[in-house]
């Protein structure tokens, strides 16, 4: 592995926030692609912190620190991403679900969908199931991706899917869902059209619900 991707990655468990735009931007500036800084510098840094969290060898102020250096590296990433996509692929409504507060993931998710060509509108964290039959509404997206972290909050996804049908909208969109307790067996169940296992997953799923792929 390069040394900036070690960098990076111990820059993200230290919470480093001013630092890792640096890392970034200097392993930009050194030719590295977009998506091996991302996969082999920032993800790996925050597998880290969850490996420590679980251990109880970190904290919450330390994670939360280390979420908003990975912020700060996703940002100077995201338009990179988004430039490798083709034309336009279709239009995604995406969020975390109602009661969870993790965002990282479906912020990568989302940038690896722009990345695919898709327009994302991004409600953000803790969004009720009624913000997203809204949102529907409003913009019309080929599919919902919903995020979730917590095994408590999983069950949101099925209610979300619940006021999807009870507002008529079912038929509209394709919904995919994923997240960390999530399996295709639980998407399945709960009646979503597919479960991204990764961000790179996530938006080939994308691509195969609206037939681009
Ligand atoms: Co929390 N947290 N957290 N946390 N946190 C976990 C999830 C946990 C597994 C840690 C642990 O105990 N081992 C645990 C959940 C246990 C469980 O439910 N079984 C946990 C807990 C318990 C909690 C609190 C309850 C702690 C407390 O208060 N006592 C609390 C809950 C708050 C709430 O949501 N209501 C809490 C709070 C927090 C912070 C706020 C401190 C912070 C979040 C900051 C933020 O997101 N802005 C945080 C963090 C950072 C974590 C860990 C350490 C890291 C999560 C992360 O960002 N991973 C996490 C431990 C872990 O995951 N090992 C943990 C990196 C990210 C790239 O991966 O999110 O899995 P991930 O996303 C992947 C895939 O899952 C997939 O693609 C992504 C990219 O590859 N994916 C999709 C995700 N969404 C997708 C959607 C798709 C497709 C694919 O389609 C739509």
């Amino acid at each position: 592995m390069s040394e900036i991707y070690e960098q990076i990655a111990t820059g993200i468990l230290e919470g480093n926030v001013p630092k890792i735009p640096e890392l970034v931007q200097k392993a930009l500036d050194e030719g590295l692609n977009a998506n091996d800084i991302l996969n082999d510098g920032l993800v790996v840094g925050m597998n880290e912190v969850g490996n420590r969290f679980k251990s109880g060898a970190m904290f919450i102020p330390e994670v939360l620190k280390s979420a908003k250096a990975m912020h700060a590296g996703q940002e100077l990433l995201r338009s990179l991403l988004a430039a490798s996509g083709a034309a336009q692929t279709g239009k995604i409504v995406l969020g975390t679900v109602q009661g969870d507060l993790h965002d990282i993931g479906k912020n990568l998710v989302g940038m690896m969908c722009e990345g695919a060509g898709f327009e994302v509108i991004d409600l953000g964290f803790n969004i009720e199931p009624e913000k997203f039959t809204e949102a529907i509404k409003k913009h019309q997206p080929n599919i919902v991706g919903m995020s979730a972290l917590l095994t408590t909050t999983m069950r949101a996804m099925g209610y979300t899917i619940k006021a999807i049908e009870e507002a008529g909208l079912r038929d509209k969109v394709k919904v995919m869902v994923g997240g960390a307790p999530v399996d295709a067996e639980f998407a399945e169940r709960i009646g979503a059209d597919g479960y991204g296992h990764n961000a790179v997953s996530g938006a080939e799923l994308a691509k195969k619900l609206v037939g681009a792929a």
